[in-house]
């Protein structure tokens, strides 16, 4: 029954080949099981870790998103390595919590917290955006199957969530699925429609978290179009709305055990982050959004990361 709906699923999904199942998705060998963590200083260890590879494989890459995908890193390290049920070494368990980066561009942050867990090779991870890597520009599960979607245009993420999470349902399956967005990409209209089918629906299975770092692409969310009161947005369209620092992974850890705790409704966090987190130069600043740093600011930002 599982594994029809992971069928059903991949049908949807328009890569539609007849008498074939999803790709199989090969297991990229590891030596020993993912060490899992609740430990606040070991998951900021992996943080800091995984802020030097971002920058790193953005400056090799000279392009690349660099100031998102510093913004959701201890969202992303927290859900991998401490919230998620997920087994690298098995990355097609039915039962295993889905991850989606609504907001692919941020592909770096996802590339560099699988590679750390095993799913995928970190020696090259600074192929990123080279023509035939596994680590295209924006997540693509036809070059790393080890994803559960293919994401980069934004405002599908949480549609494509709420269909992974109605199909654990069907299948009476523990999973749960969990979707980063961006501030910016709330702007789009198929976030608030997914919102309502969810909220109204219950689907309490999904969790989104909003990574809120109040800058898009062309500049700061509040000067093209505000979001605000954003929190109360998402009340109103029936979500348990919490409220974190997206860099306190304590705080992060307690709002994903409340929204597993929470019954009838979807959960949504609002995790209020800043671009660029960890690098000065970067921090707060929309250059940074879609341009790669220099050698030289790549030095520097490295020296800042120790
Ligand atoms: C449908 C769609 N329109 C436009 C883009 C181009 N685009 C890429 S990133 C971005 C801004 C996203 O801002 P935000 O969601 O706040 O991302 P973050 O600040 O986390 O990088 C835009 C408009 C896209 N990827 N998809
Ligand atoms: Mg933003």
């Amino acid at each position: 029954m599982r594994e029809r709906t992971d069928r059903r699923l991949y049908l949807l999904s328009g890569r539609n080949r007849p008498n074939s199942g999803p790709p199989p998705r090969p297991c990229y060998p590891r030596r020993a099981p993912m060490k899992k963590t609740s430990n606040l200083a070991e998951l900021q260890a992996i943080a800091k870790q995984v802020r030097r590879q971002i920058i790193e494989m953005i400056t090799a890459a000279k392009s690349g998103h660099p100031g998102g995908s510093l913004s959701a890193v201890e969202i992303v390290v927290t859900l991998f390595f401490d919230t998620l049920k997920i087994d690298p070494q098995n990355p097609q368990w039915p039962d295993r919590d889905r991850f989606i980066l609504s907001k692919g561009h941020a592909a770096p942050v996802l590339y560099t917290v699988m590679a750390e867990c095993g799913y995928c090779p970190k020696d090259q991870l600074n192929t990123l955006r080279k023509l035939g890597s596994i680590y295209q520009g924006h997540p693509d599960v036809r070059f790393l199957p080890a994803l559960d979607a293919s994401t980069g245009s934004l405002g599908e993420g949480i549609s494509v969530g709420i269909g992974m999470a109605l199909a654990a349902k069907l299948d009476h399956s523990p999973a749960r699925t969990y979707v980063v967005i961006g501030d910016g990409e709330t702007q789009e209209g198929q976030i608030w429609e997914a919102a309502m089918f969810a909220g109204d629906k219950g689907v309490d299975n999904l969790v989104c978290i909003t990574d809120n770092n109040r800058i898009q692409l062309d500049g700061f969310v509040k000067d093209i179009l505000p979001l605000d009161p954003l929190a109360d947005k998402w009340r109103a369209f029936n979500w348990h709305t919490i409220e974190v620092d997206g860099h306190d992974v304590t705080q992060l850890q307690k709002a994903f055990a409340e929204a597993a705790a929470t019954k009838g409704k979807p959960t949504s966090i609002i995790a209020h982050t800043v671009k660029g987190k960890g690098v000065s130069f970067m921090e707060n600043n929309p250059k940074f959004h879609g341009v790669a740093p220099t050698e030289d600011e790549c030095k520097r930002a490295l020296l800042e990361l120790v």
